[in-house]
């Protein structure tokens, strides 16, 4: 027997259902996520289909899916996007979803996904999943494996992840161009085994670079090889957020390479081993220890450590890689004594300064009048000072009270009593030193440099 109010709940219940029925039917495909922002957004745990740890992106994100009948749904969008590459500097360039590098996409071993991607550039474009193992129809180089994504056009790509790895997506469609120009993803393949390759924070980021115009914000797009800007997941230093962990915490973190040089990245602090590939996981005991781990173009490596206590400074050591924009032929200055030539040239130009004579250190405290949205060549302020560094550097802050899941970052470290190198106020001993070298041809040439002062 139904009473009237059962009825009604009945068939509001009925009513409802078809609503939501028609309006997931209407919406064909997943809404596409933006964000805008550069800051790292730790990902949450995920709402549904099979469990993993999520990996944390640096200064980027990972995108939201929808389940459609057993299918993971993604919707990327290529789109001209805004990042900005530190505070000071923003940069006109092509990305997925508002943000270059595009949003993480994560996903489990085992999992149909579906990713539909939409191309909102002013020329064609496709998607290259690198190092995932697909039907060659899914492997998106233009021309040899699909047709172009045309302007305004959408495709889909669906494939079954086969094995759990770090992988890269990027265009295969002008691609000198597009990557240039900051079109690249990470995708990340989790093991269906929540304990295999198991630890407590992992964390990933892409290695690109940019050649702009100190004062100007789009990309020279027919550089080769002559970039002048260094960055992780298109953010340079101090703009990179460091990678938080807590004493004794396993910590892996994943690079992928889609510049057009290799990058050797070094961590201070604790010995690290690389555990995996673009290929798959290295066998335990086939790894190695490791300090720096050459990251070649094209390339991803995933490696492990044991978080220590202390600020680590984790960088590319090309040391022109831990600059931003520079200036080039800028002349070596050390050695030169260009005290008389500086004070003439002060009684025309008073602001004229001395620089390089001693080193560059000191150009990292000097304020110099810079052309508008461009960054320090050495930027960036620890406890002690400047850092002297810019582009590809950040540091690796573990503490003893960090809680699982605080990405924070907890300023400077406090070093325990007797751990701080400190000057030396005592004594010198008298020390016997080798006679100066006598003057040679860069002497000579030295000189010549300065005798301008005879024009
Ligand atoms: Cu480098």
């Amino acid at each position: 027997m139904t009473n009237r109010r059962t009825f009604f709940r009945a068939a509001g219940a009925t009513f409802l259902g078809a609503a939501a029925v028609s309006r997931a039917g209407a919406a064909l495909l997943p809404e596409a996520v933006i964000q805008t922002s550069a800051a790292t957004q730790p990902p949450p745990s995920p709402p549904n289909g099979r469990p993993f740890n999520p990996i944390v992106t640096l200064n980027g994100w990972s995108l939201p899916w929808r389940m459609k009948d057993g299918v993971k749904e993604f919707h990327l969008v290529a789109e001209p996007v805004v990042r900005e590459i530190a505070p000071g500097m923003k940069a006109n360039l092509w990305g997925y979803n508002g943000s270059s590098p595009g949003p993480t996409i994560e996903a489990v071993e085992g999992d149909r996904i579906r990713i539909f991607v939409t191309n909102k550039l002013p020329e064609v474009t496709s998607v290259h999943w690198h190092g995932v193992l697909l039907p060659s129809g899914m492997d998106g180089v233009t021309g040899l494996s699909q047709p172009p994504i045309g302007v305004g056009k959408t495709f889909m790509y669906e494939f079954v992840l086969q094995r759990p790895g770090t992988h890269m997506y990027h265009p295969h469609a002008d691609e000198m161009v597009q990557m240039a120009m900051g079109m690249m993803g990470l995708l990340i393949i989790h093991p269906k085994d929540l304990k295999q390759f198991r630890v407590d924070r992992d964390f990933g980021f892409i290695l690109n670079a940019y050649d702009i115009e100190p004062g100007s914000a789009t990309p020279s797009v027919n550089t080769m090889l002559d970039f002048n800007l260094w960055t992780w997941n298109s953010r340079a230093f101090p703009g990179i957020d460091p990678f938080v962990a807590r004493t004794g915490e396993r910590v892996r973190i994943r690079v992928g390479n889609l510049t057009m040089t290799n990058h050797p990245i070094h961590m201070h602090g604790p010995h690290f081993e690389v555990t995996g590939t673009d290929g798959g996981w290295v066998p335990k005991s086939a790894r190695w220890p490791e300090v720096t781990t050459d990251v070649a173009v094209g390339q991803m490596r995933a490696f492990e450590f044991d978080a220590m206590a202390g600020d680590w400074a984790i960088h590319c050591h090309k040391s022109h890689h831990t600059m931003n924009a520079m200036g080039h032929g800028v002349p070596t200055m050390i050695g030169v004594d260009h005290r008389d030539v500086a004070k003439k040239i002060s009684a025309l130009v008073p602001d004229y300064m001395v620089m390089g004579d001693k080193g560059m250190h000191d150009m990292a405290e000097m304020e110099m009048p810079l052309p508008d949205n461009t960054l320090r060549m050495v930027t960036g302020t620890g406890p002690f000072g400047p850092v002297g560094m810019g582009g590809m550097f950040s540091v690796v802050k573990v503490r003893d009270d960090v809680a699982r899941g605080d990405f924070k970052d907890p300023g400077p470290y406090k070093h325990p009593a007797g751990t701080l190198a400190s000057e030396y106020t005592g004594e010198m001993p008298t020390t016997t030193r080798a006679a100066a070298p006598k003057a040679d041809a860069n002497t000579l040439q030295v000189r010549k440099a300065s005798g301008h002062e005879h024009h």
